[in-house]
């Protein structure tokens, strides 16, 4: 394939093959239909999504309380979300700016401000042809789900054997056990699992069986567990227990890489619910001292704060089993999204995975990658042309071979090295 010339022809080819890349979505809370409520989707579940209820409260009357709010129904919920944030109020923040890309991707024009009509809409959609519409308009694969095992709402579908599109595949979501062993015991030893009332290291091999008992069952893409701000290793504590003695044998003895997400500020507002998470910076030599304790295990690594980042691409370069992953979260706002991934190219290059959706809502997938391909694509432009400059020449296909390398390629070559 002839090499390409011109910056403006590196323009276009760049931008083309961002947006015809195919993704991988290395992380998000959505479910099969088969799971039934636990999959969210439509206008209503869009609008009352916990980023847009935090928004919701820094504008909302003082006598709209939280425990009013949360004693509507879904549709009262959504209908403040739309009033107060698109109708009083311009939808300039990336949250609102997304239910507005996914009305428009769905050929809903947002322009007439008539939600009566956009939720006739979706009450016509058949929930599984919709959910492949979503991943075909999003330009996915496939993406992977967050699947907690002491969580009883979740499990009842695995025990009734409900079947999962291959559009979505499981994660072992671990860390009410390795941050909750205590309050976890019960759950699991209804599960069959006699993990005693002793130490952690007494009970390890059993907790071992029953993790690897869920491998079984699930067959995982990883296991995955969110850490607070606070979290250091290693300390004497429950989750260095944990993490030694059950997670990280079982991550070497199954092959299977562990996803940590770092940096979280649980719940300094409850009456949020899951609007009430904050993020402070986390020890970004804790993870250090994690992957290098721990060679033999692949590590997929994000952290929540913004500060964290420079330090976490560099610690990206020193270990071998550890990739970065995502702007999460917090992070998942163009300005950040664009520094982190120039930061993460330049200390990186494409081994790195740019961006996960963390979708709670299915049709949220439309706007997370819409906007993230835009920003990536920009940022890519730039990359290209600087290496252009050097006078090296890039085909269309190196550039759609990098491409797909930062949207999941380079997730799939670290599993499976
Ligand atoms: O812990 C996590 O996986 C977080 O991503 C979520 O629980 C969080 O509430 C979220 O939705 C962030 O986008
Ligand atoms: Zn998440």
């Amino acid at each position: 394939m002839a090499s390409i010339a011109t910056l403006d022809a590196l323009n276009t080819a760049v931008r083309r093959a961002v947006d015809e890349a195919t993704i991988t979505d290395i992380h998000t809370h959505l479910f099969p239909p088969s799971h039934g409520d636990l999959l969210l989707w439509g206008v209503d579940e869009l609008l009352t999504y916990h980023y847009l209820v935090a928004e919701l409260f820094t504008v909302a009357p003082a006598d709209l309380t939280y425990e009013a709010f949360w004693a509507m129904d879904k549709i009262a919920q959504a209908d403040l979300v739309w009033k107060h944030l698109f109708l009083e109020a311009s939808p300039l923040s990336e949250a609102r700016r997304g239910v507005l890309t996914v009305l428009q991707r769905l050929g809903l024009d947002p322009a007439d401000r008539d939600l009566g009509r956009i939720r006739r809409w979706f009450a016509q959609q058949d929930e599984e042809a919709y959910l492949e519409k979503v991943f075909d308009l999003a330009g996915l694969d496939y993406a992977v789900m967050t699947n907690n095992p002491v969580k009883c709402n979740e499990v009842k579908h695995f025990d009734a054997g409900a079947p999962i599109p291959a559009r979505l595949r499981t994660a072992l979501r671990i860390d009410d056990v390795v941050l909750n062993f205590a309050s976890c015991r019960p759950i699991i030893a209804s599960q069959g699992c006699a993990a005693g009332d002793g130490t952690i290291e007494g009970a390890a091999a059993a907790l071992r069986g029953w993790m690897g008992g869920w491998i079984d069952r699930i067959d995982p893409v990883y296991m995955a567990a969110s850490l607070p701000c606070s979290w250091a290793y290693p300390v004497d504590d429950a989750a260095t227990r944990m993490i030694d003695h059950v997670v990280c044998p079982l991550a070497v003895e199954r092959g299977l890489p562990v996803a940590l997400m770092i940096g979280v500020n649980r719940q300094v507002n409850p009456a949020l619910g899951d609007a009430g998470d904050a993020v402070a910076p986390c020890d970004v030599n804790s993870i250090i001292r994690l992957v290098a304790a721990h060679p033999d295990v692949k590590f997929l690594v994000t952290t929540l704060s913004r500060v964290d980042q420079h330090a976490l691409a560099v610690a990206g370069r020193k270990f071998r089993n550890l990739h970065l992953f995502g702007c999460w979260w917090f992070c998942n706002n163009p300005s950040i999204i664009n520094e982190m991934t120039r930061q993460r190219l330049e200390l990186l290059g494409t081994g790195v995975t740019v961006q996960h959706s963390d979708a709670r809502v299915l049709d949220q997938l439309i706007y997370k990658w819409s906007h993230t391909r835009r920003i990536v694509a920009d940022v890519l432009v730039d990359k290209y042309a600087d290496a252009h400059h050097t006078g090296w020449r890039f085909t269309p296909d190196e550039i759609a071979r990098d491409v797909r390398q930062i949207f999941g390629g380079a997730f799939e070559d670290f599993r499976a090295r």
